[in-house]
Formats: structure tokens, sequence, C-alpha cells
């Protein structure tokens, strides 16, 4: 199944330099970059991103993370990637997180999670709105490239 997925370097990732790392993952596992941009998020778009952890504990100290420097926001596209990019990235809690996986390699404590990806067909689309406009996407269609799965 052709899908689109959000998915995001964090301000730790950012700072840590794992931008170009976390691509680059990304890029040999198969999948496809349709957009991409560096950018600062306002409290208000983080409050509506992380709307439904809204009322945890957590809450404010996820926007005030997520809102303290630059973010590497970008929608990757592919057979599966929904699935796949969580997978790659995984557990949210990166002492859970195994080693090979993003989480698992880079991150130590569940605060600070280096990445972000979208976690159901709806969130992705929901999220991807969210953060892009239609004309920052590019379409990619099969025959361009018979290495687009
Ligand atoms: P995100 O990709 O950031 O949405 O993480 P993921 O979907 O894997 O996990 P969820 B449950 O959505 O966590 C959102 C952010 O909240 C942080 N968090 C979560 C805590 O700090 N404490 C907690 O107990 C839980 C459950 C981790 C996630 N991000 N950051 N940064
Ligand atoms: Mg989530």
């Amino acid at each position: 199944m052709m899908q689109k997925t959000f998915l995001m370097v964090k301000p730790d990732g950012v700072q840590r330099q794992l931008i170009g790392e976390i691509v680059s993952r990304f890029e040999r596992k198969g999948l496809h970059l349709a957009g991409a941009k560096l950018m600062t998020i306002s409290p208000e778009l983080a409050q509506q991103h992380y709307g439904e952890h809204k009322g945890k504990p957590f809450f404010e100290g996820l926007v005030e993370f997520i809102t303290s420097g630059p973010v590497f926001a970008m929608v990757w596209q592919g057979e599966n990637v929904i699935e796949i990019s969580r997978q790659m990235m995984g557990k949210t809690n990166p002492k859970d997180a195994l080693p090979g996986t993003i989480r698992g390699d880079y991150g130590v404590i569940v605060g600070k999670n280096i990445i972000h990806g979208s976690d159901s067909p709806e969130s992705a689309e929901r999220e991807i709105n969210l953060f892009f406009n239609q004309e920052e996407l590019v379409e990619y269609n099969k025959s361009m490239n018979e290495w687009i799965y």
C-alpha cells in the first residue's frame, strides 16, 4: 500500500547534528523524500500537533521541548511507510528501543527521543496537513524510477 508519513527530527536530533544520518537511513531503506524543511515550531502548532496528550503530566514539558529549537520536518513516501518508519525509529522510550533503531542507537531518555513519526494513516494525514502545504510536496510516480516501492 503506497503511503505518505510525517517524520520530524526533534530539537535534540538537530542540535546533535543527526539530520544527515537520519535522512540517510530512510534513503538507504528505499523510501522517498517528498518534502522537507528546517523550521521552528510555534507554541500553537506544538499544542495542535501533540493535542492527543493534552492534560497528561508530561504535556507542558513536551511542548517546551519541541519548541526549544529548530526541527527538521519531512514527508516520506513508500509502500507501508508508516509502519516501516515506526519500526526504524524504535520504541518511544529509548531504553526499550533495540540497537539498530534510531532511538536505540542515539537516544537515552523518553523526553528527548530524537525523532517523531506518525503512528497511523489518520495521524499521518493530519500531521502532513498541519506542517506542509500541498505545493511544498513533490509527487513521485512509478514511471520516474523503478526503485520506488
Ligand atoms: P512521538 O513521535 O513524539 O509522538 O512519540 P511516540 O509516538 O513514539 O510516543 P508518544 B506516546 O506519542 O509520546 C509523545 C511524546 O511524549 C513523550 N513522553 C511520552 C514522555 O515524555 N513521557 C511519557 O510518559 C510518554 C508516554 C515522548 C514523546 N516525545 N518526545 N519528545
Ligand atoms: Mg506519537
